[in-house]
């Protein structure tokens, strides 16, 4: 009986394994492979007599796939106990401090990243080689993939470095790159990776070294293998401060923390800025900062003692797809939506995934009844990764995608260029009327109080509102008519109304709903236009001139002004008395002085300092005392630290987006 359950624990196991590690196609999520592992753990200590070599609990990691050459590790690649609970980090902490004899032990923490391992291997200060974990003995070659990198140093700097420096880390995909990169073949309808986490092993894993170049990887290290001539230092933190001095990217997280509490304190918060950081993590790493106590610690087979992995709920749980829904955007895009069994991911209940579109639907083959993955990380709206196959019911049937639009029976066009398709009956189609008037009245755009989606619902829906402008002409006996609508808040609605004439170009600008034109555009635009009037007049070559305008959005705004409804929109919105105050730009920051660190997504360093400069700041490149905003994109690094320690206010991307 036992031992049938750990061979079928065993051969699960290895099949989830070559899913994960060899086809890059996990098959269930990480919290329930864990437990498996875990269960197969349990069995197997019970009943010891059980245990055979190829049991997966007797290896590190997975085997090296055939296309590389071996990499023999000279020293071994460890990887780390877990500890899934804050009782596991203080049993955790009670063993170090039994076996160390001390009541206190200084750890330094920092963030677990969901990459995959790799070692640099660098002599007389060149880096010569670079491989995977593999099984912790041995791992692929993947030199020529790595050193397309751009944060991987191909010779170190200085030159008081040791003889033979082999340093250990993470390589992984930045949250903002993976997305872009999927959103790319996405539309071209290539097959989009799982997480970013199967991204960097996808793009590592490439036998052409060209197409790894094109994917933005990343890297930062954590510790060392093979060192000769050079005395270490005495802590993991003078490591790390060594490694930086050498040119390797370390984290800017790293913290050193007196004894266990301080631990779990420093888990707390990092979990609740999970979402904000610009890489996946899967947990928090502690180390026994004193490389003495370190030794005396020493390992256990596939692991050190002084070092532990406190693993975050995972951001990938599977559900049951109860319904699959085709939505219909502002656009007229389709969207295939699955409504799932609520499901709780990593601390957010999830009831809807977002399937993209109609050519990865049919490529995932969701159907209703299915068991699916379903990945939720940071702001970004919960997705389908895949179909649990095993757990298919007899009677699912594939979802039949609608032939013309769901919403208004329009007809569907594929978008050009995309694998994208719309319905093409525009302000005609009441789903794409109803969000065009909820963009417009949102409070990025004109903000009109208390209009929200239930009232704009009915509006439409009793074919009251056309166009945007038909908003201004409901008078109190129309909104009385309405569900919902007291006396009082008519009058609200009204007066709320009349109040949204007076805006700003950006404002109106970004409310029309051009393609392409989102709020920093439309503040861009601004800059060099002195109305809405004005800006309709621009040639293509007028505004080619404005730097940060291409030719994407230069097209998408004669596109719009050219069409005649347009034209006619907009003349009513002169005539119903919207109008764009002028304010002073020039004045806006003057006084003011800002430091730029990382990597903006919306615009690059340039242009964020035209923009700035534009409102009469000063762009300084040293952050101190005097500095009033650092504006922090992603990647930040030693400016953001010490604008923490000045106690500067920092600006991540959106409120800079905002404040411009
Ligand atoms: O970020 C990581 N994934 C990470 C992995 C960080 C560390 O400090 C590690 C690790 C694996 C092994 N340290 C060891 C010793």
């Amino acid at each position: 009986m036992i031992k049938q359950a750990i061979q079928t624990l065993r051969q699960q196991i290895k099949q989830h394994d070559y899913a994960y590690y060899v086809l890059d196609a996990p098959q269930i999520p990480d919290n329930e492979y864990d437990q498996l592992f875990s269960e197969l753990q349990r069995l197997e200590q019970q009943h010891p007599k059980f245990i055979t070599l190829d049991s997966p609990t007797q290896r590190v990691g997975a085997t090296p796939l055939t296309q590389f050459a071996s990499v023999q590790h000279r020293q071994k690649m460890l990887s780390l106990s877990n500890a899934f609970t804050a009782d596991e980090v203080r049993d955790f902490a009670l063993r170090l401090q039994k076996q160390l004899k001390q009541s206190v032990i200084d750890c330094v923490a920092e963030p677990k990243i969901d990459g995959l391992a790799i070692s640099l291997r660098y002599e007389h200060g060149q880096l010569v080689q670079a491989a995977t974990r593999g099984d912790g003995n041995a791992g692929e070659n993947v030199t020529q993939n790595v050193r397309t990198i751009k944060s991987i140093p191909l010779s170190l700097l200085g030159d008081a470095w040791p003889q033979i420096l082999e340093v250990r880390g993470e390589i992984f995909m930045p949250k903002k790159g993976f997305h872009a990169l999927n959103q790319q073949r996405r539309t071209t309808g290539e097959k989009t990776f799982a997480n970013p986490r199967n991204a960097a092993a996808g793009s590592l894993r490439q036998l052409d070294a060209k197409i790894t170049a094109q994917r933005p990887l990343d890297f930062l290290s954590y510790g060392l293998g093979e060192v000769q001539g050079f005395t270490l230092p005495a802590s993991y933190l003078d490591i790390l401060q060594q490694l930086k001095a050498w040119g390797l990217p370390i984290s800017v997280e790293a913290r050193l923390l007196h004894g266990i509490d301080a631990c779990l304190t420093y888990a707390q918060a990092l979990a609740q800025r999970r979402d904000a950081l610009p890489y996946d993590i899967d947990g928090i790493v502690y180390k026994v900062n004193d490389l003495a106590l370190q030794n005396q610690l020493g390992f256990i087979a596939r692991a050190p003692r002084w070092a532990l992995a406190h693993k975050l709920p995972g951001q990938e749980q599977s559900t049951q797809v109860e319904a699959i829904h085709v939505q219909v955007g502002r656009t007229g895009v389709l969207t295939p939506v699955a409504q799932l069994k609520p499901v709780n991911i990593a601390g957010v209940m999830v009831s809807s995934a977002t399937l993209h579109n109609a050519n990865e639907l049919q490529r995932k083959d969701v159907r209703v009844g299915d068991t699916v993955v379903v990945r939720r990380a940071g702001d970004v709206i919960p997705e389908i990764v895949n179909v649990v196959l095993s757990k298919r019911p007899p009677s699912g049937v594939p979802f039949v995608f609608p032939p013309c639009c769901p919403v208004c029976g329009g007809a569907l066009a594929q978008v050009v260029d995309q694998v994208a398709i719309r319905c093409t009956a525009g302000s005609l189609c009441p789903a794409q009327r109803k969000q065009a008037l909820a963009h417009f009245v949102s409070r990025d755009a004109l903000d009109v109080n208390g209009l929200g989606a239930a009232l704009i619902e009915q509006l439409v829906d009793k074919g009251m509102v056309q166009t945007v402008a038909d908003l201004y002409t409901l008078t109190l006996e129309d909104w009385l008519s309405l569900d919902l609508v007291a006396d009082k808040t008519a009058h609200n609605l009204l007066a709320a109304l009349e109040n949204s004439k007076k805006t700003t170009l950006p404002r109106l600008l970004y409310a029309l709903g051009i393609p392409e034109i989102g709020l920093s555009t439309a503040t861009l635009l601004s800059q060099h236009c002195a109305d809405l009037h004005q800006l309709s007049q621009a040639s293509a070559e007028n505004l080619l001139t404005i730097k940060g305008i291409g030719e994407v959005t230069a097209r998408c705004l004669l596109d719009f002004f050219q069409s005649p409804d347009n034209q006619r929109l907009i003349a009513q919105l002169h005539h119903l008395g919207i109008q764009t105050e002028k304010i002073d730009i020039k004045q806006k920051l003057a006084g003011k002085t800002f430091v730029l660190t990382g990597t903006l997504s919306q615009m690059n360093r340039q242009q964020a300092q035209a923009a700035l400069e534009n409102l009469g700041a000063k762009v300084s490149t040293n952050v101190s005392k005097k500095t009033d905003y650092l504006v922090a994109g992603d990647n930040a690094g030693s400016k953001l630290h010490k604008a923490q320690q000045l106690g500067i206010k920092i600006l991540d991307e959106t409120r800079f987006n905002q404040l411009l």
